[in-house]
């Protein structure tokens, strides 16, 4: 079955002010959605990043996918990488650690590859699940997702979430998620306070929330001291301590150190880090992430390794829409090594969708993987055309949050180590 066409279509959503160590999410965030048709009329889902760099190296792969079969993963991955060719495509905010030419290619890959499988389960009449290799569970956890916020964008009204500075309003951010969606795990982003204060954080949520595992993520702004201190602190409290500080070597000796098990989404993020960092043991969780593992089989090979070599998994998230959120969840039904409560950005972007309603809900903390085949979602063609015009309108072109922050907090550094 071949490739006939393949739109690329950028979009913008509005988000919270977020905070976090590269500074405050931006009031647009940015995704792409790829869609793939085939010769046979079938189409295909993907989404990706939505930065202007990352979309240029996917509209230029879009144009060298046509006419290629879309059984065939390997010649599909080489024609991207050829494509991408030399080029390194980083990120502005950096919370997803560094960018290699193997990365850009398996980002760039990634989208196509879920548009395909969507593709392949709709002409086999089967969820994506069974693609990749069955369901292990009908449903897939997710965690509460945290952030310190401010109330509202500066110069706006304050939004549905409210304030979370404090303690007490981590706890009623954690109350409102729990409530609403059922989570059974919480997850605070950190990096934004000094760490004995996010410290207390955790204990406030320990405290409203005995039953929840908890994860503290601070987007290695420590040093190896302070995140070895902390790890003493939080000591029988948390599940993980996720990039506490930079690098394998870093972590190496946090995790040598530190009593609970490290998790990371930085410090290894491309197959080559998986070797240096499985024997320095720095690592106790990879939280995966499809979208720059190259894609949902590719994520799945991954897991199948790590968990070889004692690495358990979780998943992690940007903001992201529907087919994200599909995607994730049906690599992780069919992924026995992710026992962790997956990441999802989910609830802050309150019901904005590219997906048509009804698809994918919350119960118990859980996304039921969604029914019919493929991804089981359908494009909402009128929310897309919305949100692409939100795009050409909201006049930002990739994630910044520090340029952001400084338009508010003049002197923000964004430093590591920063405590
Ligand atoms: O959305 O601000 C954010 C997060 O900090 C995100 O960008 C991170 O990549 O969720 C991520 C993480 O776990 O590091
Ligand atoms: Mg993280």
């Amino acid at each position: 079955m071949l490739i006939r066409e393949i739109t690329v279509t950028p979009v913008a959503f509005r988000d919270p002010p977020l905070l976090n160590a590269a500074g405050v999410h931006q009031p647009w965030a940015l995704r792409t959605v790829v869609e793939v048709v085939t010769d046979e009329g079938l189409t295909g889902l993907g989404e990706t990043y939505g930065d202007l760099d990352h979309l240029d190296e996917v509209r230029r792969a879009a144009t060298a996918l046509v006419g290629l079969d879309v059984y065939r993963h390997n010649d599909l991955y080489a024609a991207v990488a050829r494509s991408v060719g030399d080029a390194v495509v980083t990120d502005r905010h950096g919370l997803i650690g560094a960018a290699t030419r193997e990365k850009t290619v398996d980002r760039v890959f990634s989208p196509f590859e879920v548009a395909c499988l969507d593709i392949k389960g709709k002409a086999a009449g089967r969820p994506v699940v069974d693609l990749l290799g069955g369901r292990v569970r009908d449903a897939v956890p997710y965690s509460a997702y945290l952030f310190y916020k401010w109330a509202g964008h500066p110069g706006e009204a304050e939004d549905a979430f409210g304030a979370a500075l404090d303690p007490e309003g981590l706890v009623e951010q954690a109350r409102l998620f729990v409530d609403r969606y059922g989570f059974r795990s919480i997850k605070l982003k950190g990096g934004v306070l000094p760490p004995m204060e996010e410290a207390d954080g955790i204990r406030a949520l320990r405290d409203a929330f005995p039953g929840h595992p908890l994860r503290l993520d601070p987007n290695a702004v420590w040093s190896v001291e302070t995140s070895i201190e902390v790890g003493r602190a939080l000591d029988g409290v948390l599940e993980y301590l996720e990039d506490p500080t930079e690098g394998i070597d870093g972590m190496a000796r946090v995790a040598a150190e530190a009593p609970m098990p490290l998790a990371t989404n930085m410090c290894v993020v491309t197959p080559g880090h998986l070797a240096p960092a499985i024997e320095r043991r720095a690592i106790g969780v990879l939280l995966i992430d499809h979208h720059y593992w190259g894609g949902l089989l590719r994520s799945s090979h991954i897991a199948t390794l790590c968990a070889t070599f004692g690495i358990e998994l979780s998943m992690h998230s940007n903001s992201h829409l529907g087919i994200s959120l599909a995607a994730m969840t049906h690599l992780a039904a069919a992924t026995p090594a992710i026992t962790h409560a997956c990441d999802t950005h989910t609830p802050w972007q309150a019901g904005q969708d590219v997906v048509a309603p009804g698809a994918l809900r919350f119960v118990d903390g859980a996304v039921p993987v969604p029914d019919g085949p493929g991804l089981g979602v359908e494009l909402d063609r009128d929310a897309l055309a919305v949100m692409n015009e939100q795009y050409e309108k909201c006049g930002i072109r990739a994630r910044d949050d520090a340029t952001y922050m400084r338009a508010f907090e003049p002197s923000f550094s964004t430093r590591r180590p920063r405590w």
